[in-house]
């Protein structure tokens, strides 16, 4: 018989199964009441103040450790699927006319520039290959292609406008919008996007023009950009509103 071990009495061991069975039921009680507690919190646009507050956090700690040196996985163009799925359609009525569509940047000043897709067109393209990931749960290996946020505020002369922190996207009818941190903004795999696979992007996916930013969740690639403008506090953000993670970054 080792030496380490020793001879204990029945009592001993049901005194310990008592003891370990009361903290259970504690535990088990505690997790109740503090599931009650949170249940009771108000809200903060949509989330229960306790997770919005950590959400929060989790924005603090991931922006610091952003850096434009990690690029999101990219695909050779052959594992891109040929029929992409078509999510959301927020801001994306018949009330549009394409014709006259130009992009409106309402720059720091307020002066508002306005662009036009051949101008766009004109700068560096971009393809970018990528799983493109939404919070509901799927994810796709999508091919996508425009000009690089960057290169567009280089071009444009935006540089003082993106030193503020955030940059705001709306839909021309202005009923979906996001607002993002400059820093993903500003991440050269962020793209303004004009084709898919090789080809103008259909009308339900964003045409003329839509955000392509790998770093974030699908919620945050706004398809038919109408205004973009710059705001050094949180711009409005629908899906924000309705509950989720306003930085939503993967
Ligand atoms: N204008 C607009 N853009 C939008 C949405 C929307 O409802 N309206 N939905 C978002 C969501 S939740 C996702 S997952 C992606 C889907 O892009 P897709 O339709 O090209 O797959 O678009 C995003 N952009
Ligand atoms: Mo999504």
């Amino acid at each position: 018989m080792p030496s380490s071990e020793k001879i204990v009495s029945q009592s001993y061991i049901r005194n310990k199964t008592i003891f370990a069975f009361i903290i259970f039921i504690l535990f088990i009680a505690g997790c109740i009441a503090g599931w009650k507690w949170l249940q009771k919190q108000p809200t903060d646009q949509g989330a229960l103040k306790p997770l919005r507050a950590g959400l929060n956090y989790n924005e603090k700690i991931f922006s610091n450790i952003f850096s434009n040196n990690h690029l999101v996985k990219t695909y050779p163009v052959s594992q891109a699927v040929p029929k992409v799925r078509v999510n959301g359609d927020v801001g994306m009525g018949n009330n549009f006319d394409t014709a006259t569509w130009k992009l409106q940047v309402i720059k720091k000043t307020g002066d508002t520039l306005f662009i036009s897709m051949a101008q766009i067109k004109a700068l560096p393209k971009t393809d970018l290959v990528f799983d493109f990931k939404c919070i509901e749960g799927w994810s796709q290996v999508t091919h996508w292609a425009g000009v690089k946020f960057s290169d567009f505020v280089k071009h444009f002369g935006l540089d003082e406008d993106v030193k503020m922190n955030y940059t705001g996207l709306e839909t021309p009818d202005d009923e979906y919008y996001v607002g993002i941190d400059n820093k993903s903004m500003m991440h050269p795999q962020t793209i303004l996007c004009y084709e898919m696979n090789g080809a103008p992007l259909p009308m339900n996916q964003g045409y003329p023009l839509r955000l392509i930013i790998p770093v974030k969740y699908g919620i945050k690639h706004l398809k038919r950009i109408g205004t973009i403008y710059f705001s050094n506090t949180r711009p409005k953000d629908y899906w924000y509103e309705r509950g989720y993670d306003y930085y939503s970054g993967l």
